[in-house]
């Protein structure tokens, strides 16, 4: 059963002031797709806890501070679980884990290298960047219950994208070498990730080009933050592509 009437369809407006329509939230299309993008954000959650307690590791005065961001990973994961619940909906979660592996897998292998940028870039950098676009664009068609929710944790992922970047600005003359190679390498993982998340996404109302957009501009401000100049961002973004 529809949750509203088609003379009633409630509307929201886009940057672009263009409306989306919200979707039908008890269908079994929707329930069906969002099993899968649930398990994905919760995992994400849990797997930035986990990066940033690992990162503390690698700078232990910086510890406290780490833990305190991952921390906060713990509670907005607990807040998309009540998502799921709220809708009726049991996450995927061998789908998400799957969805993350090649991601997990480069994070853990810089980590025992002590590879530091690295481990930033692909946390702070690109999954805060690929997060907040992902909420932008959720909050826009998510049911009142989620909307609320996302719309509190948008807000700390600003905090945690910050933290990132100004490590990296601080430290920016002796890693941009490692933050390009690491951009290079994880960069294209991101893009994968969400060709592979658009099919479900739309049938939530988010299309791909909105995301795509909304990374982007995250994406590259956060680099403009950090120091580098239009040409470093334009090669780095260029490996989204190539
Ligand atoms: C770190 O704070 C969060 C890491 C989570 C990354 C999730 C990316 C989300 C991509 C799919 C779009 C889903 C949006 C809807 C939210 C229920
Ligand atoms: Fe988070
Ligand atoms: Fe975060």
């Amino acid at each position: 059963m529809p949750t509203l009437q088609s003379t009633e369809i409630e509307v929201l407006d886009r940057p672009d002031g263009s409306s989306a329509e919200l979707p039908d939230f008890s269908s079994e299309a929707y329930k069906d797709a969002y099993s899968r993008i649930n398990a994905i954000v919760i995992e994400g959650e849990q797997e930035a806890h986990d990066n940033y307690f690992a990162i503390g590791t690698l700078i232990p005065d910086q510890a406290e501070e780490l833990e305190k961001l991952g921390k906060m990973e713990l509670k907005h994961m607990r807040g998309f679980t009540a998502c799921g619940k709220n809708l009726g909906v049991a996450p995927d979660m061998p789908f998400a884990k799957e969805f993350f592996a090649s991601l997990h897998g480069n994070f853990q292998t810089a980590l025992a290298e002590g590879k530091l940028t690295t481990c930033f870039l692909i946390q702070a950098i690109l999954i805060e960047a690929f997060a907040i676009s992902a909420y932008h664009v959720y909050i826009r068609v998510a049911d009142p219950f989620a909307k609320k929710i996302t719309e509190g944790v948008v807000q700390d992922e600003y905090l945690h994208l910050n933290y990132g970047q100004t490590w990296l600005k601080a430290n920016l003359a002796t890693c941009k070498q490692e933050l390009m190679e690491a951009n290079k390498a994880n960069l294209p993982l991101i893009r994968s990730m969400l060709d592979e998340v658009a099919k479900d996404a739309s049938v939530l109302h988010m299309e791909r080009e909105e995301l795509m957009e909304e990374f982007m501009i995250a994406y590259q401000d956060s680099l403009t933050e950090i120091g580098l100049d239009n040409r470093e961002i334009a090669r780095m973004a260029l490996a989204a592509v190539v």
